[in-house]
């Protein structure tokens, strides 16, 4: 981060994950392809620089239960980022439209109720080939993706809360 070029002074979140906790709540349904999502997270984890001792594994019935518990361990204040995984696969109704909605909706509304990151990792797929696909084949691992996000956004978040309170001790001062 130098002067001059403004793209430079953009401030990002480092891929360091020293120091940092997370949490990563796994949706047990379709475990086949979350299974394999789960390993690519940890495997993002672990390269850059997380030990085992700073990751919590939750594990939920279905895709539908991820924000609720979610939520919870965000309202635990232990964890930096939080990485929800699962996998919707359409069926025969609708039943799937609203797992997926619901699901995205429940995440997004946690992370910002909460201010704690947490990367979307669902897979929302036509067909199992699909989701195969996303799991560590030809459209790579988004477990893996999303365990990258979940290191970015946390050192992000560290950096913005203390500007934050950086800039709030200097209006009380004035
Ligand atoms: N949950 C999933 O994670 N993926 C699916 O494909 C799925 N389908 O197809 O039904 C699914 N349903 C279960 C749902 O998430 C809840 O666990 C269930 O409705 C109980 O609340």
């Amino acid at each position: 981060m130098t002067s001059g070029d403004p793209k430079s002074n953009a401030l990002h979140g480092q891929l360091n994950a020293a120091g940092l906790r997370f949490a990563i709540v796994v949706s047990q349904f379709n475990s086949f392809i979350t299974d394999r999502l789960l390993a690519g997270a940890l495997d993002a984890l672990e390269r850059t620089g997380a030990p085992k001792q700073q990751i919590e594994l939750v594990r939920v019935p279905g895709s539908f239960e991820i924000p609720l518990a979610a939520k919870k361990l965000a309202a635990t204040r232990r964890f930096d980022s939080i990485i929800c995984i699962g996998c919707v696969l359409r069926g025969e109704t609708s039943h799937y439209d609203y797992v997926c909605s619901e699901t995205a909706r429940g995440i997004q509304l946690a992370q910002l109720d909460t201010g704690v990151p947490m990367p979307f990792c669902v897979l929302t797929c036509d067909t199992l080939e699909q989701a195969i696909d996303r799991a560590g084949l030809k459209g790579g691992n988004k477990g893996y993706e999303a365990g990258l996000a979940a290191v970015e956004m946390a050192a992000l978040s560290r950096e913005l809360s203390k500007k934050s309170s950086k800039s709030r001790r200097r209006s009380n001062r004035r």
